[in-house]
């Protein structure tokens, strides 16, 4: 199988640290979009030219964070990152989703701006003053594990917030966000959280391509 994105992605960043959990991240690394991302051999893989994709052993091509990492926990053996029980696989598909329906595009005006210097600013201040605070106040009110997002031990919850946090932790103070505010559940989950080492490595893939970014934009100046 083959895996394609950019670990700055957001949403390729939760496949990655749940594959890095399972044991799986050097049998089946994130690699750049052959031919670039939207080139033509990426439009021949994936009808929505977004990135992450997952190349199957045959051939087939699977697209959607959310779908692949669901995929690769079931094909893959390692810990299960899905969940045990129906409520438990409930819980964790709905902090997932609190993530991909209410974080990821709260953020997506900051990221515009700061990565790929496109500012709108009106939806930046929809962003700072509105959608990025009530979407942690939407995880602060589910989250609901014992040290991790969800039960006792790490699953697919964990890495979708953490997938996020490169961006928001390092990259948004110039907006005045990237803290969990006075959340004590958030809080007391990232301090529990934020020094393992597959938290580390997470962020540090992503802190890396932007390094990679900002050395190729100075080196074009
Ligand atoms: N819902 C998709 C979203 C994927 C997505 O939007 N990825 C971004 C990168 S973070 C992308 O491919 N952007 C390029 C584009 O939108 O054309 C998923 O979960 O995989």
């Amino acid at each position: 199988m083959k895996l394609y994105g950019s670990h700055l992605s957001m949403f390729a960043a939760r496949v990655a640290m749940m594959l890095e959990i399972k044991g799986h991240l050097d049998a089946v690394p994130l690699e750049n979009v052959p031919g670039g991302l939207h080139s033509d051999e990426h439009y021949a893989l994936t009808k929505t030219g977004k990135i992450p994709f997952l190349v199957k052993d045959n051939g087939d091509v699977l697209i959607e964070s959310q779908v692949i990492a669901e995929y690769l926990d079931n094909v893959l053996d390692g810990p299960d990152m899905c969940g045990h029980s129906a409520d438990e696989r409930a819980q964790i598909s709905l902090i997932c989703r609190l993530v991909d329906m209410y974080f990821m595009p709260a953020l997506g005006p900051l990221l515009m701006a700061i990565i790929w210097q496109r500012p709108n600013e009106k939806a930046i201040e929809n962003s700072v003053n509105k959608a990025i605070p009530e979407a942690l106040d939407y995880l602060e009110h589910y989250l609901g594990g014992d040290g991790y997002a969800v039960g006792d031990n790490w699953t697919l919850a964990d890495c979708a917030i953490i997938g996020t946090l490169y961006s928001f932790l390092n990259l948004m103070s110039d907006f005045g966000v990237g803290d969990f505010g006075d959340r004590p559940k958030l809080k007391a989950w990232w301090h529990t959280v934020k020094d393992k080492p597959e938290t580390v490595t997470c962020l540090d893939r992503a802190a890396k391509v932007v390094q990679a970014m900002m050395a190729a934009r100075a080196a074009d100046k």
